[in-house]
């Protein structure tokens, strides 16, 4: 096993809240059994490669203060293998059981499309060969359609229809190497698809072609029997200033008119329901409604500057009820939960890196736990289901099941002389039972 930055690091171990080691798990017992199953399986936590492995910690003002030794000159696919070499280094010390890429973050590009492909499929065999060695999965595989100047008027809805085809053909490569390698899951996120200004836009044509790409990725899924899930990535805004799959809602309505409803499901980061100006519980409730629920991103933003800073999560109250809705949409699945994080550019030491998913980890099972019980004991959602009991049944029942018509409504309201009384809402009593389930009772 060649020596990486991280080989010296011991396997970060579960030690229990009592434990005084920093680089130990206290809430994230993998193999604690909660409903039904262990926590490992209800979380899947994953590594995304590039935050950890391909960030050097730029940020518009200053250059890399992260320096790795694969990002020094040489063969670029020596340097790959030395990243991947650290890559699953990390993945074994943080002993957490999945892993995320972009074609991008683990191959280097090539002079054209053909190189480029090349290069990324000498990767995948290479990871491949990894993945025999180490216990680490892929969560999911994704490609990278932002950051090369071909793809800046946009991927899929790039106004020059050779962009669309690179786009095509970069995808079936990065769905055929998720399928390789068993990834879970394929994530589409439109970094470019989205516009600077209408002047120069037919959105109604960029649609089209978003709708197309999409049409073909999940043909092609069902041609090549990928058993994982298809999933789109909404968010707001950054890099352009309108992006196409805006939050949850959004996608769901472009998902119908495309029909494909059925097929995709959503990947929910934290920092990007906040750039849309939601809560993350609120894009995971509104997943679990709408019954696209599939991943989740974890991370944070900062409340006091308005981008994605993709911080690790910090928030307890935000990821329990996140968590607690998680569940009641279902739970994950086949998705998990993927540290799309980095940490700050002053944090520049590989034990930075695993601090930081330790603490992460942590304050996801914490939360995780504590939204179990909640469940399990009842006494959040007995609350909720006395709000709603007045629609279980009889003619309330009947009337949401669309068996009356506006007028057989209306004469029913005259005839029973109805006169709704206000309720209390409940508000605070609920944050304060909360507030003790999340401070203050032992999990
Ligand atoms: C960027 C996104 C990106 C996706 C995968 O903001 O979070 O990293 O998760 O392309
Ligand atoms: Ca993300
Ligand atoms: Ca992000």
């Amino acid at each position: 096993m060649p020596e990486t930055i991280f080989s010296h690091f011991e396997t970060v171990k579960f030690e229990g809240p009592s434990s005084d080691k920093a680089l130990a798990y206290q809430y994230y017992d993998a193999e604690r059994v909660v409903m039904g199953k262990p926590l490992k399986d209800h979380l899947r936590f994953a590594v995304a490669y590039w935050h950890s492995l391909a960030m050097s910690g730029t940020d518009p003002f200053g250059g890399p203060t992260i320096n790795r030794p694969w990002m020094a000159a040489g063969d670029p696919i020596a340097q790959a293998k030395v990243k991947a070499d650290a890559a699953f280094e990390l993945f074994r010390v943080l002993d957490l059981p999945f892993y995320c890429f972009h074609d991008a973050d683990m191959a280097p590009a090539g002079e054209s499309l053909a190189d480029t492909l090349k290069n990324f499929h000498t990767m995948a065999d290479y990871l491949a060969e990894k993945m025999e060695t180490y216990s680490t999965k892929l969560l999911w595989g994704t490609a990278n359609l932002f950051s090369h100047p071909r793809f800046m008027a946009g991927a899929s809805t790039n106004p020059d229809p050779q962009v669309f085809a690179w786009c095509a053909a970069t995808v079936k490569n990065c769905m055929d190497v998720t399928k390789q390698l068993g990834g879970s899951n394929y994530v589409l996120w439109g970094g470019r698809e989205g516009y600077e200004t209408l002047l120069n836009t037919d959105m109604k044509q960029e649609l089209e072609q978003m709708g197309r790409l999409l049409t073909l990725v999940v043909e092609y899924k069902h041609k090549i029997g990928f058993d994982g899930q298809i999933l789109i990535e909404p968010k707001p805004k950054e890099p352009t200033s309108h992006q196409y799959d805006f939050d949850t809602a959004t996608v769901y309505g472009f998902l119908k008119k495309f029909g494909l409803e059925k097929e995709v499901r959503v990947n929910l980061e934290a920092n990007h329901a906040t750039l849309a100006g939601h809560s993350f519980e609120h894009e995971i409730a509104t997943a679990g409604a709408l019954g696209i629920l599939g991943s989740l991103d974890i991370n944070r933003g900062d409340a006091l500057l308005g981008w994605d800073t993709d911080q690790f999560p910090n928030d307890l109250w935000t990821m329990t009820m996140s968590m607690y809705h998680t569940i009641k949409a279902g739970g994950l699945g086949k998705g998990g939960c993927n540290f799309d994080a980095k940490v700050r550019r002053q944090s520049f030491t590989p034990e930075d890196m695993i601090h930081a998913h330790v603490g992460g980890a942590d304050l996801c099972a914490r939360a995780f736990l504590t939204a179990a019980k909640l469940i399990e004991d009842g006494k959040y959602d007995a609350i909720l289901d006395e709000r709603y009991a007045g629609w279980k049944s009889g003619h309330a029942a009947d009337m949401l099941a669309g068996k009356f018509s506006l007028e057989e409504i209306e004469k029913m309201a005259l005839e029973r002389k109805i006169n709704p009384e206000p309720k209390s809402g409940k508000q605070e009593q609920i944050e304060n039972l909360l507030a003790r389930a999340i401070y203050t009772d032992k999990i």
